[in-house]
């Protein structure tokens, strides 16, 4: 008799809940909503990806020591504000003190990623570790760190050891296999100095006619790649047949000492030099100059691509290497007008 009673209970009151409205939906209604919610809450996960309007990067530059670091600033400064990225930009006038001190303000202001060329390859454990400790992923671009790889998010560059190899095989065409080489390094300690030298080196281990004669590092600019070309010649004159230069600028500073001291670049000493910058193309034009091994610059697009998927939690490579090529003067005519740097 009880059961009856509540099946009773339980059909009037369905019946007046149907009636004023509540009926069979009612109930349902709170079962569905969490479920909107949820889906409300998954949703913002992924519209909560970063887009370039919100991305805040910094980027600690190295100086402005060549016309490779002028056209790869350019690069990274035009592309931000194609992008509407939000850019703290530091140049630390090529001295990694500045380096890590700009890197540690971008920590402090809590930008979204930190861009850094190390000017150098050593001393970036204790700084990188404090941006990965405040959340903050670090790319290399251009220039390689010697750090543990869950210290930094991928390395955007060149491979230059190759370009080191691509030189030396230049080298070896230019001079038809015999000579003495003197060699401008880039600046000391630095990835593509020490990577240029290794490659060159490598390229010329069986070839006993051509010979490292004397080493010295011009750090990259003209007025030291001059001044280190004149010391050069006041110890070995004419015994010099030619010049390895870890970059164009240092090329085109010592073209200029060897002119002075009354020889004929590209003749007398033959030049192959790395980066392929404008200045190069037109010494190679002049007859001046007799290889140069490109490494780009232009790496802002690529950048901040890396940056908006690293942000985003995104898988990227370790290593994404970009695209050069190797010219001689024959083709310098040409291609100059496509320079783009
Ligand atoms: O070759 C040189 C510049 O890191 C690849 O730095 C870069 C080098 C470039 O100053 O010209």
């Amino acid at each position: 008799m009880k059961l009856s009673k509540v099946l009773l209970f339980i059909v009037a009151l369905t019946t007046i809940l149907s009636v004023i409205g509540c009926g069979a939906a009612a109930p349902a209604a709170p079962a569905e909503a969490p479920k909107e919610e949820a889906k409300a809450e998954a949703q913002p996960a992924s519209s909560d990806k970063k887009t370039y309007e919100d991305l805040v990067v910094g980027y600690a530059q190295i100086g402005a020591e060549s016309e490779w670091r002028t056209a790869n600033t350019a690069s990274i400064k035009e592309e931000a504000e194609k992008l509407g990225v939000e850019l703290k930009f530091s140049d630390a006038q090529q001295k990694q003190e500045n380096q890590i001190k700009a890197i540690r303000s971008f920590i402090a202001q809590q930008v979204d990623v930190i861009g850094v060329s190390p000017v150098v390859e050593t001393g970036w454990e204790t700084v990188f570790q404090e941006a990965k400790d405040a959340g903050i992923p670090v790319i290399l671009v251009d220039r390689r760190a010697a750090v543990p790889e869950d210290l930094y998010a991928t390395y955007l560059g060149s491979d230059f050891v190759e370009e080191g190899r691509r030189a030396g095989e230049a080298m070896d065409k230019v001079l038809e296999g015999k000579g003495k080489i003197v060699e401008l390094v880039g600046t000391v300690g630095s990835a593509p100095a020490n990577d240029r030298a290794k490659g060159f080196r490598e390229y010329i281990a069986d070839k006993p006619d051509m010979e490292i004669i004397a080493s010295q590092s011009g750090d990259f600019t003209r007025a030291k790649g001059k001044e280190v070309m004149e010391a050069f010649l006041k110890s070995y004159g004419k015994d010099i047949n030619a010049l390895y230069a870890h970059n164009d600028d240092m090329a085109i500073g010592a073209i200029q000492a060897i002119e002075e001291y009354g020889l004929k670049p590209g003749e007398d000493i033959k030049i192959v030099s790395v980066d392929a910058v404008r200045g190069a193309f037109e010494a190679m034009i002049a007859g001046k100059l007799n290889c140069t091994v490109e490494c780009n610059p232009l790496l802002g697009p690529q950048f901040y691509e890396l940056a908006l998927k690293v942000v985003n939690g995104e898988e990227v490579a370790k290593w994404v290497p970009s695209e050069e090529g190797v010219y001689y003067p024959e083709e310098a005519e040409a291609l100059l007008p496509e320079r783009k740097y």
